[in-house]
């Protein structure tokens, strides 16, 4: 019995009948007019786990989830945990070539795709040798099923008895070296993230209703939008397009959500918007922010047009959620705030010694959410879970008064809206094309004080046109997908290096 209570879908998911929520709306898509209730989530749910056991999927088997904010992802990812099946999340913004990369190394053995995105992972499915059933999210192409037919008359699972130590699903972040990582989460992790932020920071209660435009696949978005809101029986709002800022700010008017969940981008065009189309007309409960530092400037703009603060606050898909936090009644914009209830934090120079009050050092954080490891990578598990503490790569200040203030990468690394990019990557596809000899990408901050990729490129002959910048920018986005490209790019002459041929990426940066 003990086990079965450990199975992350008792609390999230069976529980909710019993307490009398079946009725009660879950997930509600706005503009499609569909909803979820909880008792049709636990009923999908498992159908799902009937319908993947039926297809001979077997628990720790990985199931790829490429699929928009949609009524039916909730049933496909809490379906497969429930079932011991490990769902993996994919990003849906991604290029082909990323998506061969990573069902690959997931040795996924059956794909949900949103039919909107077949188009993009169709080759990397007709090349794959482990996939062996994939199910499409609307109408099915040749050689897939649908999802309606999918679960047509399968025999409802129970739960599966697990162990709270037991890997429940997968989320992939990019690597220093642009390779994709996936990183293992166990069942009790999502109840550690519920329990700390989501109930401490956050304060989610039953009547609220989210909205995150943060997705599903982010690990942000995964604990704003579905297990955040599951944990307490409240209700989420699901947008399966592009959270436009025009669109945001029309979204919080007719849908009137208590929170809204942003990254400080969006929150930076939002407020652009609004000076001139005018304020949010309803009142927001908590607004939140995470992915990268919010400038201070936004988070006073922003309550000038909402009325209500931004909690701005750090996390990582190592950590799952959020572990260091403003809160509403301790609130300085331009600080990350203090440990958030249940997590500890360390900042460490670079002998591992703890850095004073008034010092920078590397940021360690140790609490019950941290994932096992990496998937098949060794070295980078062993140099990032250390025992009980899991090392960021950011660095802080440490304030007399606790607070910490983000001062950078310890790597090349840096966020664009609110997601790793690694330089390396984005290097990788401009000297794909045909006229790049060579490129070193850094992180250049926008009007608004938020980090965008600037490019230096050495071409191969004769000098770059407007027309050529256009053409290597698409060309970033078709290769690795559509946030990565560079927005500022400068054509030089050669790059800077060291004797052993590395790009000194702080040059370009201009630290000296
Ligand atoms: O980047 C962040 O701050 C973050 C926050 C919550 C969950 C995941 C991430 C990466």
């Amino acid at each position: 019995a003990a086990n079965t209570i450990a199975n992350a879908v008792t609390y999230f998911v069976d529980r909710h009948t019993e307490e009398g929520r079946a009725n009660k709306v879950a997930f509600r898509e706005i503009g499609r007019d569909r909803t979820l209730t909880y008792g049709e989530m636990a009923a999908g749910a498992g159908m799902v786990a009937g319908a993947l056991a039926r297809a001979d999927i077997r628990p720790e088997e990985r199931a790829a989830i490429l699929v928009l904010d949609q009524i039916e992802f909730p049933q496909i990812f809490w379906g497969a945990i429930k079932c011991g099946v490990i769902p993996v999340p994919l990003n849906t913004l991604l290029a082909a070539s990323v998506y061969d990369a990573i069902l690959r190394d997931a040795r996924a053995a059956i794909l949900f795709v949103s039919a909107e995105l077949w188009d993009v992972t169709k080759d990397a499915v007709a090349g794959n040798p482990y996939l062996r059933h994939v199910v499409v999210i609307g109408d099915p192409v040749d050689g897939t099923t649908s999802f309606d037919d999918f679960i047509a008359c399968a025999a409802p699972r129970d739960t599966l008895p697990v162990s709270p130590d037991e890997v429940a699903f997968w989320l992939y972040s990019s690597g220093s070296t642009g390779q994709p990582k996936g990183v293992a989460h166990v069942h009790s992790a999502l109840r550690a993230t519920s329990d700390t932020y989501g109930k401490q920071v956050l304060e989610i209660a039953e009547d609220d209703v989210v909205f995150s435009a943060a997705k599903f696949f982010f690990a942000y978005g995964l604990g704003n939008a579905m297990s955040f809101p599951l944990s307490v029986g409240a209700t989420t709002l699901l947008l399966a397009g592009r959270p436009t800022p025009d669109g945001v700010v029309d979204i919080l008017n007719a849908e009137k959500p208590t929170v809204f969940c942003g990254v400080p981008t969006l929150y930076a065009a939002m407020v652009a918007h609004m000076d001139s189309a005018g304020s949010l007309k309803v009142p927001l409960r908590t607004c939140i922010s995470a992915g990268e530092a919010l400038p201070e400037e936004v988070g006073l703009r922003w309550e000038k047009h909402a009325g209500t603060s931004i909690l701005d606050g750090v996390g990582s898909t190592e950590m799952l959620h959020i572990f260091l936090s403003n809160r509403k009644d301790d609130l300085v914009y331009g600080t990350s705030g203090v440990a958030v209830p249940g997590y500890t934090l360390r900042l460490v120079d670079e002998t591992g010694e703890d850095v004073l009050p008034g010092g920078v050092g590397e940021l360690l954080v140790n609490g019950a959410s941290a994932a096992n490891s990496y998937w098949n990578q060794r070295d980078k598990s062993r140099n990032t879970f250390e025992g009980v503490w899991t090392r960021t790569g950011d660095k802080y200040e440490l304030a007399e008064d606790g607070r910490l203030t983000y001062c950078g990468r310890t790597d090349d690394m840096f966020k664009v809206s609110g997601i790793w990019l690694s330089p390396f990557e984005v290097e990788g596809a401009l000297v794909s094309h045909p006229r790049v000899l060579e490129a070193a990408v850094v992180a250049a901050e926008d009007a608004d004080g938020l980090e965008k990729p600037k490019a230096f490129v050495v071409l191969k002959d004769g000098s770059a046109d407007d027309a050529l910048l256009a053409e290597l920018k698409s060309h970033v986005k078709e290769k690795i997908g559509k946030w990565k490209y560079p927005r500022w790019i400068e054509v030089v002459e050669d790059l800077p290096k060291t004797a052993t041929g590395k790009i000194q990426r702080f040059k370009l940066r201009g630290e000296a």
